[in-house]
């Protein structure tokens, strides 16, 4: 049955950079059951975060980016032959494992009423589509954040119906009154629920011992670095990042 596998030769243009996003399945679900924090809880950022080392750390990407549920993974050396399937494959279940691994690993581990999982998908882009790609993420999470922010504002005065038809009717700009009327300046919420949070190599100081010299030495090396106050995404950012 093996001329049934239709699929399994589909391979990533050779030529192309790739980004592989995977995105938490029904999290609206497991969010509420999780009784996270809104808009925004930190302890789930720092899970994802720490999903996102793991993926470095198995893949050797050349930067993740997460905000929400949403991880983005630009691969630097193709895997698994860029076999689709496999990567879709491989990618959707590490992340899950990894992800509900460090959810179970909490002191107090939460009930869940069913497994989590995520999607993934691939997305081949030529280099400048690659910058282009991540400013849009950018722009969808800093959209997000200021809808969260009303959202859940709104939620403490409104029923759920009244908040979305007060919402249709607003623009970015009565979203910003919105929430300054009610003390919340959006331009000063941390930089990674505006911008989202990024991981990548980075010159970091390793301290050393030299036994030929018997002394303490310092060199360079490029390590995983969470940013946590990304910059706006432009050209420069991606050529800067090692393996791009
Ligand atoms: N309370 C809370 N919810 C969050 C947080 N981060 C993400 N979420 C939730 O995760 C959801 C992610 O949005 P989507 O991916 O569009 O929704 P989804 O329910 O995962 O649906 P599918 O991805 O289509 O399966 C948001 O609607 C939020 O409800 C957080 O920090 N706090
Ligand atoms: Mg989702």
């Amino acid at each position: 049955m093996k001329e049934c596998e239709i699929y399994a030769n589909l391979r990533v243009p050779c030529s192309s950079k790739v980004v592989v996003r995977a995105d938490g399945r029904n999290f609206q679900r497991l969010t509420r059951e999780l009784e996270l924090e809104k808009p925004y809880d930190e302890v789930f950022a720092k899970l994802m975060a720490s999903v996102g080392t793991d993926i470095f750390h198995e893949f050797s990407p050349v930067m993740v980016y997460i905000f929400s549920d949403e991880i983005n993974i630009l691969l630097g050396e193709i895997p698994f032959s860029g076999r689709v399937e496999k990567i879709d494959s491989v990618f959707a279940g590490f992340i899950s494992s990894s992800f509900t691994q460090k959810l179970l690993k909490n002191q107090d581990p939460p009930q869940l009423s069913r497994p989590p999982s995520f999607d993934s998908r691939i997305i081949p882009l030529s280099p400048e589509g690659v910058v282009k790609y991540f400013q849009e993420r950018q722009n969808e999470a800093w959209r997000n954040c200021l809808n969260g922010y009303a959202y859940w504002t709104l939620r403490k005065e409104y029923s759920y119906q009244k908040v979305i038809e007060i919402l249709r009717r607003l623009r970015s700009k009565d979203l910003h009154d919105l929430l300054f009327s009610r003390g919340i300046n959006i331009n000063e919420t941390p930089f990674w629920q505006r911008r989202g949070l990024g991981i990548y190599r980075r010159d970091v100081e390793v301290e050393g011992y030299n036994p030929l010299e018997e002394r303490r030495v310092v060199s360079i090396r490029k390590r995983a670095f969470v940013d946590w106050e990304l910059p706006l995404f432009d050209a420069e950012f991606f050529f800067r990042l090692k393996n791009f």
